[in-house]
């Protein structure tokens, strides 16, 4: 072989080699996504039905529950191609998520708006291009042509439900009071603080007003403290360590999430304080996640409203209506407990998330 030819091939070998080497370095042929991307990107077969779906967030357990629960239900083996992406509390988020189902011509939208308002422009792109819409868990204000319908939780009957279960237990202890001779307290007035959710959304809307109904038919109820603690743990806390600076005696703490629970009981506990209908203040809770039925169990959580995250099956359900040509209801609520110290046992074991 020739000097050249023999320099060629050298050549040609250590250009391989470096190759080789970098791609090594690299990782290998591994398909790349964005780093830290919530979003999926994989190509969808032609006969699969395409859902963009926009959740809200990674907030809670109940959140997760949400989101693996439409993961579940509207896989590829059930003749889905699913593209979830996060928003991580950002309505602006859930607005690009959208647009860019809309750009790509996706077959359905489904999302958990974030807050109630703020929708219509974005939506009407949506109408506008023809991409049925469904509301998962929250819904949005007014508008109701732009959306088709609406799967989740009646969270007005979950405000309700708290406040029915403390009209009970209220009528119980005034009762022991007269059996056992203490001055009776119906009278008395009982101080209520409540830690609601983010603000402007459907559930804390709804578990706000709900309560409100049944409070308002109690002269002797006062909220006297009112403040979001944005269904997260640590804002909870934040929240119920200055109600407590600011009110000596709270007989009620109504907490609109479990983490937020969490967090309460933790500057409660910090204060000094104890919870539970054998502690100085009483907590309700609500979505009812098995951490939390636990302290209902253990007394420490006086009442857990659920508000239940398994809705990927009925929405795979209504999208297979809709394919049909059927006709779907303008609104579809999830089945929902009240869970107490009298019954949670019994549901703890199954307990799905
Ligand atoms: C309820 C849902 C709420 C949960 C919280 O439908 O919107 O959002 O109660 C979650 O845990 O953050």
């Amino acid at each position: 072989m020739m000097k050249n030819e023999k320099r060629l091939v050298m050549a040609l070998i250590v250009v391989v080699v470096l190759f080789l080497s970098l791609l090594i370095a690299n990782g290998g042929f591994h398909k790349t996504t964005p780093e830290n991307s919530d979003d999926e990107h994989e190509l969808a077969d032609e006969d699969l039905i395409v859902v963009g779906f926009s959740q809200l967030g990674s907030e809670s357990v109940w959140r997760a529950t949400h989101t693996q629960s439409i993961q579940k239900a509207l896989s590829k083996e059930n003749g889905f191609f699913l593209q979830y992406s996060n928003a991580r509390q950002k309505q602006e988020n859930q607005i690009k998520a959208i647009r860019g189902y809309i750009s790509q011509r996706v077959d359905y939208i489904v999302f958990s708006p974030l807050m109630e308002d703020g929708w219509e422009t974005v939506l009407t792109e949506a109408k506008d291009a023809g991409i049925p819409v469904i509301l998962v868990d929250r819904k949005i204000s007014g508008a109701e042509e732009l959306y088709t319908t609406y799967i989740g939780s009646d969270m007005a009957a979950e405000g309700r439900k708290a406040g029915e279960w403390l009209e009970e237990y209220e009528k119980k202890r005034n009762k022991k009071d007269q059996q056992s001779d203490d001055e009776p307290q119906e009278d008395e007035d009982l101080n209520i603080v409540m830690l609601t959710g983010t603000l402007g959304s459907t559930s804390q809307r709804g578990r706000s007003s709900g309560f409100e109904e049944v409070a308002s038919k109690h002269l002797n109820w006062k909220v006297v403290g009112l403040s979001s603690g944005d269904f997260t743990v640590v804002k909870g806390k934040e929240v119920m360590a200055q109600m407590l600076r600011r009110f000596d005696d709270i007989d009620v703490v109504v907490s609109q999430n479990d983490e937020m629970t969490f967090g309460a009981m933790e500057a409660i506990e910090e204060a000094g304080k104890s919870t539970g209908t054998n502690g100085d203040m009483v907590l309700i809770s609500f979505d009812g996640s098995r951490e939390a039925l636990e302290l209902v169990k253990s007394g420490k959580i006086s009442c857990d409203v659920e508000c239940n995250p398994l809705q990927g099956q009925l929405l795979a359900d209504v999208i297979n209506k809709l394919e049909a040509g059927e006709q779907v209801e303008k609104e579809y609520f999830v089945e929902e407990l009240v869970f107490t110290q009298e019954n949670v046992s019994a549901y703890l074991p199954n307990r799905a998330y």
